[in-house]
């Protein structure tokens, strides 16, 4: 075992030797390969064929210029990305972020994630990530599809339903994913339906894919407390962001009887005793892009914190749902000091290391993202298998669809624990059910 933790950190100071400046890619391979060393004493062939040297450098980085005009003739330019991960598995799958902190060890950690995550979805797709460092915060329609065209013009290249296949994450929602395909289809002339997922039901969406990161976390929230014997059901919830994987989340976590009494955006914290109202937050984030400090203005028995600090707010259950690295040691000690008993991460990595050491020793149902944010991505998967045979669920089909594969994450998650012994521990059980997955079919490839 010595051996291998020594050969575990050699590839780890090689990878920030060969990747300066990319802190939260380092952060998010330092995760992953710190599970690994009882796998690679159990198959030392992976260490043989260096599995984990080759996952940890992508297959292809593509970085390019993003050249728009604004509303008043004036020219910007912004850098697009696409971090082509890993493929063994099929197609490269994973999100596309446009938010003005985006840059290549970003878009890297995000890929990273991806390639575990969707391995341990069970479902037949590689990980990717792409984005730009646009921040569609106050631009108009206009200028937001003057730049989605934009870099598509250069991305349809690199993407197929048999190649890559993005689809959403912070700072692209619906109207992106439209002005993405509609340029894609006319580079192209072909109305490839299973090139992008998160598509609109109304010309080639699935139902379903909307909700299914929040969702999907809450499913998997509410399978981890199963296994502990206790159900959602009256909890106290506390949701980080008020996007598309918050707004679900809480819907999710209201349906099954749960109380959720904040969330928040990157301004501040809407605390609101009485339980978030979710019209109100829809209306003002899906609809009229505002801040959530306006919520107060509606519902006057609510409190706005500008930039307060959500984990200070009293919980059973938290849900991480904005952003990386969001809830720090500090938080983490909070949230458990005020009786926190289960942690789903719906964001990418919200937790810093220092949190996630805190959740894991203190025995909580702590879900890490790889495995609780999985739903987004198996029902962008469901999408393509609708584009592929031409045919569209139902809600509820779809639903209960995602519901199983959510539990299918979680038993695997659970076993694999169980097998390295560390019962309960969802990290270990993520990281090396999606590592293993992905090494066996390296293996099979031979060295590629
Ligand atoms: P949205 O853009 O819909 O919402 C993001 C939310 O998080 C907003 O409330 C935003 O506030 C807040 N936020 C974003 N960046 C920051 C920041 N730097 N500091 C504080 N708050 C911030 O994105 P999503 O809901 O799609 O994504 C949220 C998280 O979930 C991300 O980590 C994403 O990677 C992850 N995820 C998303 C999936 C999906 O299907 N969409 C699937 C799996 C994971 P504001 O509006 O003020 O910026
Ligand atoms: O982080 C993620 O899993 C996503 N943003 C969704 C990816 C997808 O391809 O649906």
């Amino acid at each position: 075992m010595k051996q291998v933790e020594g050969r575990i950190k050699q590839i780890f100071e090689q990878v920030v030797r060969r990747n300066p400046g990319e802190a939260e890619f380092h952060q998010a391979v330092k995760e992953v390969i710190d599970c690994l060393g009882p796998v690679l004493v159990k198959h030392p062939h992976y260490a043989d064929q260096k599995i984990i040297e080759r996952i940890c450098e992508p297959e292809r980085q593509i970085i390019f210029r993003v050249p728009w005009i604004d509303d008043h003739g004036e020219v910007h330019i912004n850098r697009g990305f696409r971090v082509q991960f890993n493929s063994v598995l099929g197609p490269y799958k994973g999100g596309l972020r446009f938010h003005p902190s985006v840059y290549l060890g970003i878009i890297k950690f995000l890929g990273f994630e991806q390639i575990f995550k969707n391995a341990v979805t069970g479902m037949p797709i590689g990980g990717a990530k792409g984005g730009s460092d646009f921040d569609p915060k106050g631009r108009s329609d206009a200028e937001v599809m003057r730049f989605c065209q934009s870099f598509m013009t250069e991305l349809h290249r690199h993407l197929g339903e048999y190649t890559d296949v993005p689809a959403g994450d912070i700072g692209v929602g619906a109207r992106e994913i439209g002005y993405l395909f509609g340029q894609f289809k006319r580079m192209t002339n072909r109305y490839e339906s299973g090139v992008i997922t998160g598509k609109s039901p109304l010309w080639g969406g699935a139902l379903v894919r909307r909700e299914s990161t929040g969702y999907g976390c809450v499913f998997f929230v509410d399978e981890m407390l199963k296994a502990r014997g206790q159900s959602l059901e009256g909890m106290t919830c506390v949701v980080s962001g008020s996007g598309n994987v918050a707004i679900y989340a809480m819907e999710k976590l209201q349906q099954l009887g749960a109380k959720v009494v904040a969330c928040s955006d990157s301004n501040g914290v809407i605390h609101d005793a009485t339980g978030i109202k979710l019209d109100t937050v829809k209306r003002l984030k899906e609809v009229e892009r505002r801040r959530i400090r306006d919520y107060v203005q509606v519902h006057r028995e609510a409190h706005y914190s500008e930039g307060g600090c959500i984990w200070d707010i009293a919980c059973q259950v938290a849900i991480p749902g904005a952003t990386e690295n969001e809830l720090d040691e500090r938080a983490a000690r909070t949230l458990l000091a005020n009786g926190c008993i289960a942690v789903g991460e719906g964001a990418n990595m919200p937790s810093t290391p220092g949190a996630v050491k805190l959740f894991v020793e203190s025995g909580i149902a702590y879900g890490p993202g790889k495995a609780a944010n999985g739903g987004g991505v198996s029902t962008s998967a469901l999408e393509m298998q609708q584009n592929a045979s031409r045919d569209a669920w139902t809600f509820e089909f779809t639903e209960q669809r995602l519901r199983e594969i959510m539990s299918n994450i979680h038993r695997s998650c659970y076993e694999t624990a169980e097998e390295y012994g560390s019962p309960g521990n969802y990290v270990i059980g993520a990281n090396i059910a999606g590592f293993k997955r992905v090494a066996e079919a390296m293996l099979a490839f031979g060295v590629i």
